[in-house]
């Protein structure tokens, strides 16, 4: 695994490398471009030309690139992006143990509202409640960004809400693929997952210091381990065909920024009109809800101003679920 750092610098090479792509960049200039070793320069071309990026090597010339595989890079986001805040600082990475982990590290850095990472692969990548996040490298999207806004920590849930909006508007606008939301944000395709959120952040008891809204999106994979077959799926399997990760990025930058902003005017309704428009898991599901301690049953109402979920049981009281894993009731019995 590359230090911070390091992996920055590489990224930096790999700017060097695009705007210079028809030509050779001799080693002793990207060595001084870049403040490290001309070694550390023929190493980078060694482990890119790994990631399958075409570089061609002229002994006492340079070097040259000459074709670009599908990655994530900054420069290829940048070029199309058409947001104010989301994604304006950027961070690439090859593979990172998690991208939330990485985000919390800058956030604590001080680094702005917006501010993006994306890996290509995450060796430990995390779902709620500790659990994995299945993240094999170059098929998937998993990115995280840094918000800091003006919220109490109990008003949290609506980012959650909001996050999985974008990825379902983003996926049915690219893909041309329709979407469900299981509560509070797993974006089903058929049935069958094909993203996870997990929102983490750092509060005080009355205002948030910063949130990390982690997304992952399962584009390209043509199978899943065992574990998780008949559950999960991908955009590829469901569609049929391969889908562009920047196409679904910048979608999903640009829907989420909307609903953002769009929170930040109007408050919470917006957002749980299109939650609960985007979602059969709104009203008049019967579901079980394991809540940790305990299980429950019954028919889903609606949500909670704050973004709960609301199920009436079958003696008739009512439950506002703050979190919990939700399944459909049939497939339970
Ligand atoms: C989630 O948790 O669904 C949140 C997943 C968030 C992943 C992103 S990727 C970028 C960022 N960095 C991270 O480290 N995480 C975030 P949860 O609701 O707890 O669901 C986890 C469960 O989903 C697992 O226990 C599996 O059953 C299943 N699962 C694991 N990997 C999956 C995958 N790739 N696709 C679909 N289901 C998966």
């Amino acid at each position: 695994m590359m230090p911070q750092e390091e992996a920055r610098k590489l990224d930096r090479f790999i700017q060097l490398l695009l705007a210079n792509a028809t030509v050779f960049v001799s080693g002793e200039k990207l060595a001084e471009a870049l403040k490290v070793s001309r070694m550390t320069i023929c190493n980078w071309v060694h482990h890119l030309q790994k990631q399958e990026m075409v570089i061609e090597i002229k002994p006492k010339i340079g070097y040259r690139l000459t074709q670009v595989p599908d990655l994530l890079l900054p420069q290829l986001i940048r070029r199309e992006l058409r947001t104010k805040v989301l994604g304006k600082s950027l961070y690439h990475y090859f593979q990172v143990e998690s991208t939330n982990d990485v985000a919390h590290q800058l956030a604590q850095q001080g680094v702005a509202e917006g501010g993006l990472i994306v890996a290509e692969e995450q060796t430990q990548g995390r779902g709620r409640l500790g659990r994995d996040w299945y993240s094999e490298r170059r098929v998937g999207i998993y990115l995280s960004l840094i918000l800091r806004p003006i919220l109490k920590p109990r008003h949290a849930t609506i980012i959650n809400l909001a996050a999985a909006v974008a990825v379902s508007q983003a996926i049915e606008s690219t893909c041309s693929l329709s979407t469900d939301i299981k509560w509070p944000n797993d974006v089903l395709v058929n049935n069958k997952k094909c993203s996870g959120i997990l929102t983490e952040m750092s509060a005080d008891l009355d205002q948030i210091k910063y949130m990390i809204v982690g997304i992952g999106i399962n584009v390209n994979h043509q199978s899943f381990p065992k574990s998780l077959q008949g559950r999960a799926s991908s955009l590829f399997l469901e569609g049929g065909r391969r889908f562009s990760r920047i196409e679904i990025i910048l979608a999903l930058l640009r829907c989420f920024e909307d609903l953002y902003l769009e929170l930040q005017k109007q408050g919470n309704d917006a957002i749980l009109e299109r939650w609960i428009r985007r979602s059969s898991f709104a009203r008049g599901k019967e579901v079980s809800v394991d809540l940790g301690d305990k299980k429950i049953h019954g028919t889903t109402i609606g949500l909670g101003k704050e973004g709960t979920l609301r199920v009436k049981l079958s003696g008739g009281q009512i439950e506002d679920i703050m979190s919990g894993d939700v399944v459909i009731w049939d497939s339970v019995k």
